[in-house]
């Protein structure tokens, strides 16, 4: 788990995060597009998207990066007793929309680089780290969950 200390560095930055969690959200799952485009193939209604332009002019793709995001702010403020928030989250993932874990992965990377990005100053090496250690607890309990219910993400 984490300390405290790390806990405090986690939710201090998502704090900054939070004022402009659209704009945040969007350039992730823009972002995850790009860099690992299978990602993309798993939305229906994001597959018809074929330019970064058409990505960026898209209301649904900063919509989705908003849901997303307060999705994982509302697990990060558990500070670990995510369990009634992971256990809806990991079903629809596994059952539903079947994400690996490596795509979970693909994208705890991304939220870093962005929040390395919009938050230089709020976002040190301490706070970087412990932002990988929560991100690395929530895909670890995502994968319990996983294989507690058969998928082999
Ligand atoms: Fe997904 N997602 N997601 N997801 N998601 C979500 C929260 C998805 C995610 C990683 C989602 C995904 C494909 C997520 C999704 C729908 C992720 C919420 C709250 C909802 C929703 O309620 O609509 C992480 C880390 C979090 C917190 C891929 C790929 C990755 C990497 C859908 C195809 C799909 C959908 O609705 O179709």
């Amino acid at each position: 788990g984490l300390t405290d200390q790390e806990w405090q560095k986690v939710l201090d930055t998502w704090g900054k995060v939070e004022p402009d969690l659209p704009a945040h959200g969007q350039e992730v799952i823009i972002r995850l597009f790009q860099n690992h485009p299978e990602t993309q193939d798993k939305f229906d209604k994001f597959k018809n998207l074929k330019s970064v332009d058409e990505m960026r002019n898209s209301e649904e793709i900063k919509k989705h990066g908003t849901t997303v995001l307060t999705a994982l702010g509302k697990i990060l403020k558990q500070k670990g007793n995510h369990e009634a928030e992971l256990k809806p989250l990991a079903q629809s993932h596994a059952n539903k929309h079947k994400i690996p874990v490596k795509y979970l992965e693909f994208i705890c990377e991304i939220i870093v680089g962005v929040m390395a990005e919009h938050q230089a100053a709020a976002f040190g090496p301490d706070s970087q780290a412990a932002m990988r250690k929560a991100l690395e607890l929530f895909r670890n309990d995502m994968a319990s969950k996983y294989k507690e219910l058969g998928f082999q993400g």
